[in-house]
């Protein structure tokens, strides 16, 4: 006798939706870090989706190659392993979304609760294979300068505007030492995300900190950090005029960045496999409740 051959489980907009609301509700399980898994959380889609070269169509969050050793073990990616071994907790819940979704989603779910703009966000990553992983030297190094950040954004497709934009999501998170050797949060509020990084880019007196770590700046209050490669920012004319504008103005850089995350996280992804032709806007939480 033939058996029924099970449905298959078509998820709907909403599905994503509760998948979106398990991962805003784990953000602040374990008083993690600085209160959050967000800024790591962020960190992941970004790296999933970084690895993009737009010459031969390889890389990008399409594959979530990063399952692998071969990707999870290069150098830019230390730490992740953080942040994917607590999305999982997610996927347990919810096993037919792939990694690509999963982690992108989890990206947008972590700017839009820390109070940062809408990300316009769609499905239709698929897993792929240990094949697919991407050779190490495709995210950027933080020790470099602007020379560096054009090569490395270049290959995805983006442009000077856009490397100044995305660079604001250093507005969260920290530096681990015990990751990339470099130290400290770039901002006082690391779990809020605002355009911080930038008036304080303009603004503060930045120096060399003295210590035994990689070259990286200092504050005057000695608290905050900025990388050689944040630095490359208002040292480079052409980049200088996005930063200069993203500090005067908050609802630009918002916009602007909204804008260049979502292209980010689509990068690799084939316009056919996605579900919808046009990205989802998610609900907040606070939406949901009120
Ligand atoms: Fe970044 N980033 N990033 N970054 N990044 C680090 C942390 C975080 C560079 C290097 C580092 C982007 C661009 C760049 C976030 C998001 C984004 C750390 C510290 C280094 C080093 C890691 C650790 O020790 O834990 C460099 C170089 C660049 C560049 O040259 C442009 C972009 C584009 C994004 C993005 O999301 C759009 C976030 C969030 C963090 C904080 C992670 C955490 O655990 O906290």
């Amino acid at each position: 006798q033939a058996v029924k051959a099970a449905t298959k489980f078509t998820p709907t907009k909403d599905d994503y939706q509760k998948v979106y609301n398990a991962i805003a509700d784990i953000l602040e399980d374990n008083d993690y870090d600085d209160g959050s898994y967000g800024p790591v959380l962020v960190r992941l889609a970004w790296h999933s989706s970084g690895t993009y070269d737009k010459n031969d169509g390889s890389g990008g969050s399409n594959y979530a190659t990063m399952r692998f050793p071969s990707e999870a073990t290069h150098g830019a990616n230390a730490g992740l392993d953080v942040a994917r071994a607590k999305i999982e907790t997610v996927k347990e819940k919810f096993p037919w979304i792939s990694y690509g979704d999963l982690w992108t989603l989890g990206g947008v779910a972590a700017i839009q609760e820390m109070q940062g703009p809408k990300i316009p966000w769609r499905p239709g990553r698929i897993d792929g294979y240990a094949k697919d992983a991407t050779p190490d030297g495709r995210l950027p190094d933080a020790s470099k300068v602007a020379d560096h950040l054009r090569t490395i954004f270049y290959r995805m497709g983006f442009d000077d505007h856009a490397i100044v934009a995305l660079s604001g999501a250093h507005a969260l998170g920290r530096c681990h030492r015990n990751r990339s050797g470099f130290d400290g949060p770039w901002t006082f509020s690391p779990t809020t995300f605002t355009n911080d990084f930038f008036t304080l880019l303009m603004n503060d007196k930045w120096t060399w900190r003295k210590w035994d770590g990689p070259r990286q700046l200092q504050d005057k209050t000695k608290t905050l950090m900025m990388l050689p490669s944040d630095f490359a920012l208002v040292q480079d004319k052409e980049f200088k005029k996005w930063v200069k504008v993203y500090a005067a103005d908050q609802d630009k850089f918002f916009a602007d960045f909204s804008l260049y995350f979502s292209e980010l996280l689509e990068l690799g992804v084939p316009r056919a496999q996605f579900v919808s032709s046009e990205p989802w806007i998610m609900k907040s939480t606070e939406e949901q409740s009120s």
